[in-house]
């Protein structure tokens, strides 16, 4: 008879420690876009931090700064160029987040770059909203991420399963799942997702257990705060985005409560969330059909039968129209800017020596 004495000896063949750049989530969709020589020539390192002053850098060996670039963003890998940081050269993205700044002006934000899974995080209270859980969804979905809706918080309610079954229900392509971020099986909750070599993202309102679970899933001690009792608002604890580095796990995203998440440039994802509803219209009788009360609508034919939730199809329009708001204030603002420019150019070509 063999014995297996290996479970006399767990630490026999230890798991060998993964190198710097696995543990930031650098992927084979990088390495491939490297000229051979470049690994050492121009090392890539990449972007785990902005501040205004800069941007901090982390490689294999590096730990550096390069000035701030309104066109990068945290997680954005770079070819460091030691000699000149600024001419660091950005690699091609595998996914990028962004929004509309939140305020008067409008212009778009980016949020995060090279994220694999962001997890939507939302609590079984006041916070939860299905409307705003489906502007996340489409951000995601338009920027390449894969989306997973975590409730916190179930710890603190007796309706948690039915929150979690009305998130759940969002849609077929995104999971769910009721978590306490104050547990200590958050890694094994999420390890479906938050696996070695990948980009794990929290987003969400403030006060929703982002920081906590970094705090879980990384080993970090982020500062977290109580929320407001009345209406479960986040004091906006988290003042910056970080990526974290775990020893065994994800290169783990820490972000700021979102007041508010506008959207532009998402068309393709907010068809992808309500593709039934852009798979009946295609059945309406006529091509240009509102979905009102034309004849032969698909549309309303399926809340009349009950298969299509009508205040779901009221989210879609609101989402849609807001979006094309946005991009076309953008675009109007771009092009004004690009018009004050040339003013700019033929005033002073006109006059030059005016005094
Ligand atoms: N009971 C319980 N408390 C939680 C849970 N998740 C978070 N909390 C608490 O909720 C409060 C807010 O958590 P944070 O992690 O600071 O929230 P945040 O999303 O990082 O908030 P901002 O940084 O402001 O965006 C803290 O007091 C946490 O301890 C949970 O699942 N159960
Ligand atoms: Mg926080
Ligand atoms: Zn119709």
């Amino acid at each position: 008879m063999t014995r297996d004495y290996s479970q006399l000896f767990p630490n026999a063949t230890p798991k060998p420690a993964a190198t710097r750049l696995s543990q930031l989530g650098w992927q084979p969709f990088f390495a491939q876009q490297l000229e051979a020589d470049a690994l050492t020539e121009t090392p890539p390192v990449r972007i785990t931090e902005v501040h205004r002053s800069g941007l901090v850098c982390l490689g294999e060996t590096l730990n550096v700064e390069v000035p701030p670039d309104d066109d990068l963003t945290v997680g954005d890998w770079l070819l460091y160029d030691a000699e000149h940081p600024k001419d660091s050269v950005r690699l091609e993205r595998k996914s990028l987040i962004q929004r509309v700044a939140a305020g008067r002006l409008k212009y778009v934000q980016l949020i995060a770059a090279n994220v694999d899974t962001v997890f939507i995080v939302t609590s079984a209270n006041a916070d939860f909203n299905i409307a705003r859980l489906e502007r996340y969804i489409a951000l995601c979905f338009e920027a390449d991420v894969d989306p997973v809706i975590l409730v916190t918080k179930p710890d603190l309610t007796d309706d948690a399963e039915d929150y979690l079954a009305r998130a759940a229900a969002i849609s077929d392509r995104v999971p769910a799942l009721a978590i306490n971020a104050k547990k200590d099986d958050v890694a094994e909750c999420l390890s479906d997702w938050a696996k070695p070599g990948r980009t794990v993202a929290f987003l969400g309102s403030s006060g929703v257990g982002k920081s906590t679970l970094t705090n879980a899933l990384a080993g970090t001690e982020l500062d977290t705060q109580g929320v407001r009792e009345d209406d479960a608002k986040g004091r906006h604890t988290t003042r910056h985005r970080q990526l974290y580095l775990t020893e065994n796990g994800p290169a783990v995203l820490d972000t700021p409560g979102m007041r508010e998440l506008q959207l532009t440039d998402v068309a393709a994802g907010i068809s992808e969330l309500f593709e039934d509803i852009e798979d009946l219209a295609t059945r309406c009788k006529f091509r240009d059909c509102a979905h009102e009360s034309e004849p032969g609508c698909a549309v309303q034919a399926a809340i009349a039968s009950g298969d299509l939730d009508p205040a779901r199809l009221e989210r879609f329009r609101k989402l849609a129209a807001e979006e094309t708001h946005n991009r076309e204030s953008i675009a109007e603002k771009r092009a004004r800017q690009k018009g004050f420019a040339k003013h700019v150019k033929r005033v002073t070509k006109d006059k030059p020596n005016r005094r």
